[in-house]
């Protein structure tokens, strides 16, 4: 074989002495800051990847690219390999996605939570065809944390959203949601948020304690109101073309960093709903902070049957499908849950956890 005969590839893998592979750079972007959790989870991943391959991952947080919308698009096109795109943006694009926004749906104990996440088979075998349509690999979803409703007012019954101008992600059924709760849903893109609170656009928002006390939510909000109504879920995907495009060794590169970030946020996310709180009642002494008492929850509560009947409307061909399968799961979630409580018999120690939790 001579130089002239040679691919540039081929050429590169001789001169990288990486057999065949060649070193690339790959772009990562996601919606948060370096140091939130969809950034520690992205930086796990690059140091995994950089660990076990010549690749480079080059990082984009929150705000050097763009916002939410952005991201994806820059994703689907090819600009960037990865992009970390949480579902209460994606409704618009996959509308069977708006089902994290059925209220109550997901469980608050973090072991069933977590072990729905594991091995769902809606996440794992429905979702990736639905996201594979729009041009992109679907890697994991995961979750950030209890979201909490932060507003100017105190809230302790739907009653008290009368008149709120609440923000909610760009997602359809998360306004239907707000709406049950008898708010008035704005939705704005995130980098709006401080900015409409501070001016009295809107009056409150939604979000997991720790984004909460990194964004500074609490300075432009008095109430803090825990109704237990759902988890913060996010997705990380890959361009398709670019993923499917990968030689096996690299496929496995990937799958592999995914998986050992995964289990990573999971252990980072131990104690840090409480933490943060503790952080924002340092800050700000006069925040209220309430967890709702289940009679004070049975109202929202009661909205959940309607919010599903809305999913099944708008959340596209497979709503029911995917509502079904994820219900399925998260009963065996549940019973697997249960049973690992009732072997190392910390079953009682899980039920005080739950009310703790709310
Ligand atoms: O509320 C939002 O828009 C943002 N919340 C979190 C926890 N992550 C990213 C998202 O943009």
């Amino acid at each position: 074989m001579t130089y002239k005969t040679l691919t540039a590839a081929s050429l590169a893998a001789l001169i990288l002495g990486t057999g065949g592979a060649l070193a690339e750079t790959w772009r990562y972007a996601f919606e948060e800051a370096m140091e939130e959790v969809q950034g520690k989870f992205a930086q796990k991943f690059k140091e995994e990847v950089e660990a076990n391959s010549e690749h480079e991952v080059q990082l984009f947080p929150f705000g050097t690219l763009g916002e939410s919308a952005d991201i994806m698009e820059q994703a689907q096109s090819g600009i960037l390999q990865f992009v970390d795109q949480s579902p209460g943006f994606t409704g618009a694009l996959i509308p069977e996605a708006q089902v994290f926004f059925v209220p109550y749906l997901l469980p608050a104990d973090q072991d069933t939570l977590v072990d729905f996440f594991r091995n769902s088979k809606a996440i794992n075998e429905l979702f990736p065809p639905l996201y594979a349509e729009q041009g992109l690999e679907l890697l994991t979803m995961f979750p950030e944390g209890e979201v909490m409703m932060t507003t100017t007012n105190e809230v302790t019954s739907p009653a008290d959203l009368n008149e709120v101008k609440f923000r909610v992600m760009t997602n359809p059924l998360l306004v239907s949601s707000y709406q049950a709760f008898g708010a008035t849903p704005t939705p704005l893109p995130w980098g709006e948020v401080y900015g409409a609170l501070q001016t009295g656009i809107i009056q409150g928002q939604e979000n997991p304690a720790f984004f909460i006390e990194s964004t500074k939510m609490y300075e432009v909000t008095d109430y803090i109101t825990r109704a237990g109504h759902n988890n913060f879920t996010t997705a990380v995907m890959a361009n398709k073309d670019f993923y499917d495009g990968l030689s096996d060794e690299d496929k496995q590169v990937v799958n592999e960093a995914i998986s050992v970030a995964f289990d990573y946020i999971v252990d980072y996310q131990t104690g840090l709903t409480e933490e943060s709180l503790e952080k924002i009642k340092e800050a700000k002494p006069s925040i209220t902070i309430t967890t709702l008492t289940d009679e004070q929850r049975q109202p929202f509560m009661e909205t959940a049957d309607a919010v599903e009947q809305e999913f099944l409307k708008i959340g596209g061909p497979k709503a029911q499908e995917i509502l079904d399968q994820m219900k399925a799961d998260l009963a065996a979630a549940a019973a697997g849950s249960s049973e690992s409580d009732a072997e190392d018999g910390s079953a009682d120690e899980a039920a005080e956890g739950d009310e703790d939790q709310g």
